[in-house]
């Protein structure tokens, strides 16, 4: 049944079903009391899964992506209410956004609500965020941690640079730096000096919990 119904969200989201069937099994799936985090992975993004691989082959173009993000926000508006966040007994402030060049959001989103949900303060920057925009929040809003979005391989250095214009400001040492994101890795945390990599939303939760507890 479980599977069942997370099979069935993830094709319907691959197949670019009409919103109210993806809707519609979004709701089961909560009603047959799957936790909203497997909901939003093993249903949701796995459906992504199938879009970016029928894009790859050429199956679907950009209309489709487009019709998938719909597709995707919708069933998202369902789950996001049930995001518990995870228990992390802690909070701080974030400002989050995704990198310079970059437009996708939907995974940055996840992560902003499931921030809320644990209590974390969060300053949502958006998509295509140029370095000098990170620089400029942090001293506006003296977060305790930056986060970092980038979905493509072009836009994965935008990291670097970013981290490069907040050293050259002299503020490295005021923030703890996480980055996510499809193409981020956590070789690639260490290689550019972040301090966390968040594998997906949850796992960026804790390691934002972690980062604040240790100061
Ligand atoms: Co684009 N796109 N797209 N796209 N798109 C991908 C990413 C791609 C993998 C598809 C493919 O070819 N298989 C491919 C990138 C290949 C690469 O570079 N390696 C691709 C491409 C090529 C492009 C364009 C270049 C296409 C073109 O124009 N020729 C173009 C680029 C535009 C740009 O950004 N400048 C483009 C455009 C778009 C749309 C705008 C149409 C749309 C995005 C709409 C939107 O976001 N509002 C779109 C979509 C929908 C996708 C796919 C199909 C789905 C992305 C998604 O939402 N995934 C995607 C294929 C795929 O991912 N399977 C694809 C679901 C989401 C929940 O996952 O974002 O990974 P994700 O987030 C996860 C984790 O990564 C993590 O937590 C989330 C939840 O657990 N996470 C973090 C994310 N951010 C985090 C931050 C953290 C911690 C964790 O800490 C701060």
């Amino acid at each position: 049944m479980r599977m069942g119904l997370l099979e069935k969200l993830a094709s319907l989201i691959g197949d670019l079903a009409d919103p109210d069937d993806v809707k519609r099994v979004t709701e089961e799936a909560l009603d047959a009391g799957i936790e909203p985090n497997v909901i939003v992975k093993s249903g949701l993004a796995a459906g992504m899964d199938i879009v970016g691989k029928k894009y790859e082959m050429k199956e679907y173009f950009i209309a489709d992506l487009i019709m998938a993000a719909t597709l995707m926000q919708e069933a998202l508006g369902i789950v996001e209410p049930h995001l518990k966040g995870v228990e992390v007994k802690a909070t701080g402030r974030v400002v989050i956004g995704t990198v310079k060049g970059d437009l996708h959001d939907i995974g940055k989103n996840i992560v902003i609500a499931m921030l809320r949900a644990a209590r974390f303060e969060v300053h949502d920057l958006g998509v295509d965020v140029e370095p000098e925009k990170f620089v400029r929040k942090i001293k506006e809003f003296q977060p305790d941690i930056i986060g970092m979005s980038a979905l493509l391989t072009s836009t994965l250095p935008e990291m670097k640079t970013t981290i490069d214009a907040i050293k050259a400001n002299g503020i490295r040492d005021r923030v703890n730096i996480i980055i996510g994101g499809r193409v981020a890795t956590q070789d690639y945390a260490d290689k550019i000096g972040a301090d966390a990599y968040g594998e997906d939303a949850p796992k960026a939760v804790e390691k934002a919990a972690k980062l604040v507890k240790r100061g």
